[in-house]
């Protein structure tokens, strides 16, 4: 991992969730973080600098199905101290697909999160395939999941397609990561 202080946004979430595909689409870039229809994409983690001042970090997803028990384990503990322990963390989107209901894997996630000193956003993902009522639907769900975990968290909807909660992402990123550059 890159030493030096300069400071971090980390986007986290269970594998082929759209992590790599809305980096991209954050910064605004068609192929910066490598994008894939079957999950297990990124299996490392990738720094990368944005305007010579932060770093976007997209980490591999949580819980993917074809790597072995041990692999699993280890990548778990790996984002865990991560995103716990990283001093140059500021802050982390964890991305949530907003078609479904969070599952085990986005509860540990947000649990993992509630050790960690970094500003936490929750970003709903591939909004595209949606209605609109189904998006207000998805952000109502995940409120009362994270309520029910003693959490509040602001909700982003978000599409690496068509672009929704860019701003928004970017917003969260002056004001929790702006204020940190060297
Ligand atoms: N419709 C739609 N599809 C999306 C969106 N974001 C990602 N996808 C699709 O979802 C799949 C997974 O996208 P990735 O960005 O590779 O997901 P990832 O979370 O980085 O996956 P891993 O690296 O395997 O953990 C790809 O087929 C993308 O095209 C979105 O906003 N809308
Ligand atoms: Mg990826």
């Amino acid at each position: 991992m890159p030493v030096g202080g300069v400071p971090e946004v980390a986007f986290v979430g269970r594998s082929n969730v759209g992590k790599s595909s809305l980096i991209n689409c954050f910064l605004g870039r068609r192929s910066v973080a490598r994008v894939s229809g079957s999950p297990g994409k990124t299996r490392e983690i990738n720094f990368y600098l944005v305007d010579g001042a932060y770093h976007v970090v997209d980490l591999p997803g949580f819980g993917y199905a074809k790597f072995s028990r041990t692999e699993r384990d280890a990548w778990r503990r790996t984002i865990g101290r991560y995103v716990t322990e990283r001093a140059e963390l500021r802050l982390v989107f964890q991305l949530i697909d907003s078609r479904h209901a969070p599952t085990a894997l986005d509860r540990d996630m947000l649990l993992l999160m509630k050790e960690s000193p970094a500003a936490h956003v929750v970003a709903l993902t591939k909004a595209d395939k949606l209605s609109g009522n189904g998006r207000q639907h998805a952000v109502h769900r995940t409120r009362k999941y994270v309520e029910g975990l003693g959490m509040e968290l602001p909700i982003v909807l978000t599409s690496s397609e068509d672009g929704r909660g860019r701003s928004d992402m970017w917003d969260w990123v002056e004001v929790h990561v702006r204020p940190h550059i060297l």
